[in-house]
């Protein structure tokens, strides 16, 4: 299935990342694949690449064509390892502070973002790399996959939306341990704390991760959007009103009576 992959192409062009489209087959739609291309480097996270991640995101956002986004590391020893600490131990506070505001906005867009944001995990997922994962709608795991926020090994706490995210996912108690304890946990173990949505063989893992996607961009992408905004309303004080906001706007969107009326002819709906 990898094998049907094309580029995606988009400027400015940032040796850190690769981006491939898989064609879902039908009306020019596509899964974009996003690989954070620091292989020697674990696929650590510098400022360039936080930027370029940005940038894409934002331009795909208006891509109509895109259904979903799949991020991954290169290689498969690592996801992300983390924020890049060679680049951070020559840091001016200042510095660190852009650092930091980048990162975070880098982590409320994805939590904010309103097409299905997936992370592929193929190895080490710390610190950052885990709080950008943790920031993804879903996350899918190769079974090598080693996840942690070890900052506290390293004198300074998460500061990539780790203390925000984290407990929503997995919950407070599992969250706090995580995050004081600085310990790893594997596959596995992140499968049994809710961490990870699946885990897969690490062998051809893009393509089940590919397949999995697959499975819900047949799905009517209004009805996706407004799920999504609607499960990731943050400090909403009425979460069941912008509920029933985004229901309401469901129904001005063609998609509904698509979806409504095939389901009362017997028949598969085709979204727009
Ligand atoms: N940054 C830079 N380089 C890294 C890296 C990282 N996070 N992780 C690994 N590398 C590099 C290694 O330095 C090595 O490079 P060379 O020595 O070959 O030049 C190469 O990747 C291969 O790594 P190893 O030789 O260490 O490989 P091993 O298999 O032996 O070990 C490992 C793999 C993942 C266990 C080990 O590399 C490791 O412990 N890496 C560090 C993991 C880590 O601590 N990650 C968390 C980083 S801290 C904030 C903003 C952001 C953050 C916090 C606050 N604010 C401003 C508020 C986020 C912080 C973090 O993410």
């Amino acid at each position: 299935m990898t094998e049907n992959l094309n580029n995606y192409e988009f400027l400015p062009k940032n040796d850190y990342l690769l981006l491939k489209t898989f064609n879902l087959g039908f009306k020019n739609k596509q899964i974009l694949i996003i690989i954070i291309n620091r292989e020697k480097s674990l696929n650590a996270v510098n400022i360039d690449i936080l930027k370029s991640l940005i940038n894409i995101l934002k331009h795909v956002e208006n891509d109509s064509n895109i259904l979903s986004i799949i991020l991954t590391g290169a290689g498969n020893k690592a996801f992300i390892a983390g924020a890049d600490i060679k680049s951070m131990n020559t840091y001016h506070p200042e510095d660190a502070y852009k650092y930091s505001v980048l990162g975070q906005d880098l982590v409320k867009l994805i939590n904010s973002f309103d097409k299905p944001v997936i992370a592929a995990i193929n190895g080490y997922a710390l610190g950052g790399g885990c709080e950008i994962a943790t920031a993804c709608h879903l996350r899918y795991a190769s079974e090598n996959s080693i996840f942690g926020q070890p900052e506290v090994k390293l004198g300074i706490i998460a500061g990539w939306g780790g203390t925000v995210n984290l407990k929503r996912v997995i919950g407070l108690g599992n969250a706090t341990k995580l995050l004081i304890s600085g310990d790893t946990i594997n596959s596995d173990e992140a499968l049994k704390v809710g961490l990870v949505n699946m885990v897969f063989p690490l062998e051809n893992f893009l393509q089940s991760v590919i397949k999995e996607v697959k499975s819900f961009c047949k799905n009517s992408p209004n009805a996706i959007k407004n799920t999504l905004l609607s499960i990731n309303s943050f400090n909403n004080d009425d979460p069941y009103k912008k509920e029933s906001n985004l229901f309401r706007d469901s129904f001005k969107h063609e998609d509904s009576s698509i979806g409504l009326s095939a389901f009362l002819r017997k028949e598969k709906p085709e979204f727009k």
